[in-house]
């Protein structure tokens, strides 16, 4: 008995592992492959473009990322389980139209410029360095192209577990999954209290890119930039920095060339009316403007609103807390005229 149910569990725990974990081929083929530089993938630029990279490529710059902010050494990281990980995380994403590992990889581009160029690794610790990008990495696993506000009207089981961030909850929970499957947990190489310390972090940044709590949060933050208040030797105020770091990257496509922006608004224009398709022919209901495709031609000056609402008010805080990191306020504002001249011409 308790022999075989035991035996029966770990059958089960290796079949699921199976499913969640990166195949040996590929993790064999990460490890061995050479690594190109920072410099060769353009990993510091804020206009960097993933368009002419291939998965593997997008793998080897997560990696390069994780060796440039030296993660391997500081966290006695196994380079190979490194690998397995990376994979893993790119698995666990789904083939939807926005929210796919391309967006978390262009997320942790963001987050890695932002510490290194815009200089905010200084005021982070090793740990919250960590967090910051795995946590990029892992903001948006198994998201399925629906929003929060679909779950609920679905009444997916997702939205029966959470009934609040949703989908962030599940985001952590499958972060939380691939880090403890067998060959992928890269937090292993810390004592107990760090690694706890981590795990709180990492939820933390994967629950504050949902829009709901940036909004929550955003006044006290505005208020301590404008006031010259931000002490970042008080914990509550890095807590704050960290979150708004993880929304300033997580929506820094609208801050990229013009060519990328009007790329990617189209696939999230896309997403948002596939949501809008299914409303329509599952739920029996009507779609919002965002979602139905019968007011496409309303893509500019949505995005003038969510650059007005959104967008630049962040990056107008985060310049002024840390000039290097201008370069996204001012691709922001680029982005905003050549969308409002698209607003004046309909
Ligand atoms: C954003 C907040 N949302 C709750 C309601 C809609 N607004 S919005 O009016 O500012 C708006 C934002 C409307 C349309 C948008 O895109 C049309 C293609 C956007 C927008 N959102 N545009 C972007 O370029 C980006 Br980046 C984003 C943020 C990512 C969208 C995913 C939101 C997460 C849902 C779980
Ligand atoms: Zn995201």
């Amino acid at each position: 008995t308790t022999v075989k149910a035991s035996a029966k569990k770990r059958v089960a725990l290796e079949c699921l592992s199976y499913h969640v974990s990166a195949c040996p081929v590929d993790t064999n083929k990460l490890k061995n492959a050479v690594i190109p530089t920072t410099t060769d993938y353009r990993l510091l630029e804020y206009g960097f473009n993933d368009a002419g990279l291939d998965d593997d490529d997008t793998l080897k710059a997560s990696v390069r990322m994780f060796v440039d902010l030296d993660l391997l050494d500081k966290f006695r990281i196994n380079y190979e389980t490194l690998c397995r990980w990376l994979l893993s995380v790119k698995k666990n994403y789904r083939n939807v139209t926005y929210h796919n590992w391309r967006h978390a990889f262009n997320v942790a581009q963001t987050m890695f410029c932002c510490l290194k160029k815009g200089q905010l690794g200084r005021y982070m610790n090793d740990m919250e360095v960590f967090a910051l990008i795995v946590g990029c990495l892992c903001h948006d696993l198994d998201h399925r192209g629906t929003n929060n506000q679909f779950q609920i009207k679905a009444m997916s089981p997702l939205a029966e577990l959470y009934s609040t961030s949703t989908m962030e909850h599940h985001h952590f929970d499958q972060c939380i999954m691939i880090l403890s499957t067998e060959g992928n947990e890269i937090l292993s190489g810390l004592p107990q209290e760090e690694y706890e310390n981590v795990i709180g972090l990492l939820e933390c940044a994967i629950l504050s890119t949902d829009l709901a709590l940036y909004f929550k949060h955003r006044g006290e933050f505005f208020q301590l930039i404008e006031g010259n208040g931000m002490d970042l030797d008080t914990e509550e105020h890095r807590d704050l920095l960290r979150a708004m770091l993880m929304t300033a990257s997580d929506v820094s496509a609208i801050a990229k060339p013009w060519e990328v922006q009007k790329r990617v608004a189209d696939l999230i224009a896309s997403e948002f009316f596939e949501q809008g398709d299914l409303e329509k022919t599952q739920l029996k209901i009507k779609p919002i403007e965002m979602m139905d495709r019968d007011k496409k031609d309303k893509l500019p000056v949505m995005q003038v609103n969510f650059i007005d609402t959104i967008c630049l008010p962040i990056y107008k805080a985060m310049a002024k807390l840390q000039p290097d990191l201008r370069p996204l306020l001012d691709g922001c504002q680029h982005n905003r005229d050549n969308w409002e001249k698209l607003v004046q011409q309909i």
